[in-house]
């Protein structure tokens, strides 16, 4: 029997082929999941839709995670395609490619906020309206990296936004258990996607990252992918408030 046989999941935050959320959605379907798909604009449309639709998806909507009324009306979507839902997958973060260059201490309040509204406020939106429509036993998970615990360089207010996310990913497991809702994140190891192009350093970081992880390599999305599956089904039924990580080991070392 598939582990999410007969499962519907939404899927928030594929972008393209190399988007951790592309490793989960592949997974999950492969387990047996039904599937619908977000996507921030018409740009990334033209790479979601393809990928959503060779896993037999058909619910493709448009969803930027920074305004109420697109996450709201995206639930109501959902409920007009399937009814409830049994999973969600929030697998999006933004910070500004100035508050990511800048100094630490001359990040601007604009781009605390914008970082922290859609890196983390967005899960607590998401998570109330999913609320309405989810199945008793249904999971929530999301995204989250060592940064928010430790300084990573360059990673700057990304590692404010994640503490945030892993302390809110607490907070709504304590708020909705007794709603027979689960919450949890996996901390993935660094993975080369859209939001790791363009980050400088990020070959030496990898290349630190391999030489200290205790597995001596890197993680794969399939890797997330194989994780999530876990989270997301009855497997993981007494597991919530969580962070899981999938990084072979990185953060149980000091050096
Ligand atoms: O959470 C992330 C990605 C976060 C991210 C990355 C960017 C780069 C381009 C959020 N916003 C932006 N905005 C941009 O303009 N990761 C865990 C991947 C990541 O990003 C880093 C890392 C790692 C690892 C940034 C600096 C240092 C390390």
């Amino acid at each position: 029997m598939k582990l999410l046989a007969g499962k519907k999941g939404l899927i928030i935050g594929l972008a393209n082929d190399k988007s951790i959320a592309w490793g989960i959605s592949q997974k999950c379907h492969e387990y047996g999941a039904e599937l619908g798909f977000t996507f921030l604009n018409e740009a990334l449309e033209k790479r979601v839709r393809p990928l959503a639709e060779s896993l037999g998806a058909d619910f493709i909507v448009k969803c930027d995670a920074e305004k109420d009324e697109d996450i709201v009306r995206l639930f109501d979507e959902v409920e007009k395609k399937f009814g409830k839902l049994d999973f969600v997958v929030h697998s999006i973060a933004h910070a500004s490619a100035e508050d990511l260059k800048n100094r630490f201490h001359l990040t601007t309040r604009e781009g605390f906020k914008h970082a922290l509204d859609v890196s983390a406020y967005s899960l607590i939106k998401i998570t109330a309206s999913a609320k309405k429509i989810i199945n008793p036993g249904g999971s929530i998970m999301a995204m989250t990296y060592y940064g928010a615990e430790k300084v990573v360089p360059n990673y700057r207010i990304m590692g404010v936004a994640k503490a945030a996310l892993e302390a809110s990913v607490r907070e709504l497991a304590a708020d909705l258990g007794p709603d027979g809702i689960r919450v949890n994140a996996i901390s993935a190891g660094p993975i080369r996607t859209l939001a790791a192009s363009g980050v400088s350093d990020f070959k030496s970081l990898m290349t630190g990252f391999e030489g200290r992880a205790p597995l001596r390599r890197l993680v794969t999305q399939e890797d997330i992918g194989n994780a999530a599956v876990y989270l997301l089904s009855d497997m993981s039924r007494s597991v919530t408030g969580e962070i899981h990580y999938v990084d072979g080991g990185f953060n149980i070392t000091a050096a």
